[in-house]
């Protein structure tokens, strides 16, 4: 992506008619351009900092006017990139934001690839790189949950777990260093222990945060979940008492659901996409055969299926088939049709449900829906879940390095265990340090600066 020397400009609104539209520059020549394109209202010398001031958007050349509007200015280092900034509000037609970029480029500016804006705050140490990431989850999550999250790792919550255990790593490799440098014997075994221990809390702190990505990657990207289940079971009602809408259709036909139908929700805050199948029976005929391929696909599919029976009526061979085929598939079983008097005796239910966690649920009355969501979250993400949330990590990159930082570790403490010379144990913690240092972009990520930032879009 381009030099720091340019100075850039993109619309940052959506593109499209709104109320405001934003268009926003930055570089060394921002202020002397808004100087040029903007006559304020009331006379003044320069343009104060961080001041809404209104007044006219004009054209250079002729000085005919594009629109009235509002200019914010920002002087470097006090900006979004670390740069001087102008943002101007002006009212929301695309014809008028074109014009507008149209003369600050013809002015000397130029237009922003995507991400550039967040790049430039990267590079002028305005954020680390975790937080630019965080930057782009915030404006790619479909609920505020997911919104939440990425915002405590935009504000440094990543960073300021990493520090600490940076800080300890290079903690040891000093004492590690002088070691080698100034002493005639190798380090004392008495040392070595200690430094072993620190290696091995430090080493324990990685896996927590490792572990915490199973539920991170979760709620940055959002689960499957298939419905299956008998014939009229109520399936397809529960799919939309879960959907709190009428999409599917329901009737006390079996085999009305013949495709799949699927849908997006979220539950708890982590966006879902739920897929309502064709019950599984021995089909009647080839369309309801391609339908129960189609479920069969989408329990392959899924993270978790709903196993949905209907209690009202008895235990049958069918009902204990399919749970059979689910076995090894994360489930949780749906005890539907509460409100009728119930067939089953507990340790049919028990049988019913295996390993799994049963629930017992009116699809008709929503009676044990909302018990039935939490069920499905503790499932997928642990009991625990809510008291991971200090150390949540969300992204596949940052998992990778701290995997690769905690194999550096664990061979650390191998080689100094192993009484090698301390050289080899000081390779492996420049090694595990190189990966913590890639998370925030301290080290090693000029390669893959341009494919991070490239995701995202254009004016942020
Ligand atoms: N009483 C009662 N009837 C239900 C409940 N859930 C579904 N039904 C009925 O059961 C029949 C089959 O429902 P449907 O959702 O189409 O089942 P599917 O074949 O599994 O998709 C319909 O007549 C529904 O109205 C429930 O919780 N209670
Ligand atoms: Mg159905």
């Amino acid at each position: 992506m381009g030099d720091l020397s340019d100075t850039i400009c993109a619309l940052s609104t959506p593109p499209g008619r709104s109320g405001i539209a934003v268009v926003r520059m930055s570089g060394p020549e921002s202020a002397a351009l808004a100087g040029r394109i903007f006559v304020p209202q009331k006379p003044c010398e320069s343009f104060a900092s961080r001041h809404a001031l209104l007044g006219r958007i004009i054209d250079p050349h002729n000085g005919s006017e594009i629109d009235e509007g509002i200019l914010i200015s920002y002087r470097a280092p006090h900006s979004y990139t670390g740069e001087d900034m102008a943002e101007f509000s002006l009212h929301g037609s695309p014809v008028l934001a074109a014009a507008l970029l149209e003369s600050l480029c013809n002015l000397g500016a130029r237009l922003a690839e995507p991400g550039e804006f967040t790049m430039r705050a990267f590079l002028h140490g305005r954020i680390d790189l975790s937080q630019a990431e965080a930057v782009r989850d915030i404006i790619e999550s479909t609920t505020l949950y997911q919104a939440q999250v990425a915002a405590r790792q935009r504000s440094g919550s990543l960073a300021s777990r990493l520090g600490p255990l940076r800080k300890s790593l290079i903690d040891i490799i000093a004492q590690l260093e002088s070691a080698v440098e100034f002493a005639e014997e190798d380090l004392p075994v008495a040392s070595r222990d200690t430094l072993s221990d620190r290696l091995e809390e430090a080493r324990a702190e990685l896996k927590r945060m490792i572990d915490s990505f199973h539920r991170g990657r979760i709620v940055r990207n959002g689960f499957s979940m298939a419905v299956v289940g008998r014939p009229n079971a109520g399936k397809s009602s529960l799919f939309n008492a879960l959907l709190a809408q009428e999409r599917s259709i329901v009737t006390d036909v079996p085999g009305t659901t013949r495709d799949l139908v699927s849908e997006f929700t979220s539950i708890g805050g982590i966006p879902v996409r739920i897929a309502d199948t064709a019950g599984i029976r021995e089909p009647h005929d080839a369309i309801e055969r391609l339908g129960i391929d189609r479920s069969r696909q989408a329990i392959a599919d899924a993270d978790l299926v709903l196993l949905v029976a209907d209690t009202s009526r008895p235990l049958s061979e069918e009902d204990l088939v399919l749970k059979e085929q689910l076995v090894g598939i994360l489930c949780v079983a749906a005890l539907n049709k509460r409100d009728l008097p119930s067939c089953w005796s507990a340790l049919e239910k028990k049988e019913f449900a295996g390993f799994n966690p049963a629930v017992e649920v009116s699809a008709k009355t929503m009676d044990g829906v909302g018990e039935l969501r939490n069920v499905i979250l503790e499932r997928l993400l642990g009991p625990a879940a809510s008291s991971q949330e200090g150390i949540l990590v969300t992204n596949l990159r940052h998992c990778r390095n701290l995997e690769e930082a905690e194999l550096a570790l664990t061979d650390s403490i191998t080689a100094l265990y192993s009484g090698l010379s301390e050289e080899f144990a000081l390779a492996d913690l420049h090694r595990s340090l190189r990966h913590l240092g890639a998370i925030t972009g301290e080290t090693g990520v000029e390669d893959i600066l341009d494919e991070i930032f490239s995701q995202f879009c254009v004016g942020k």
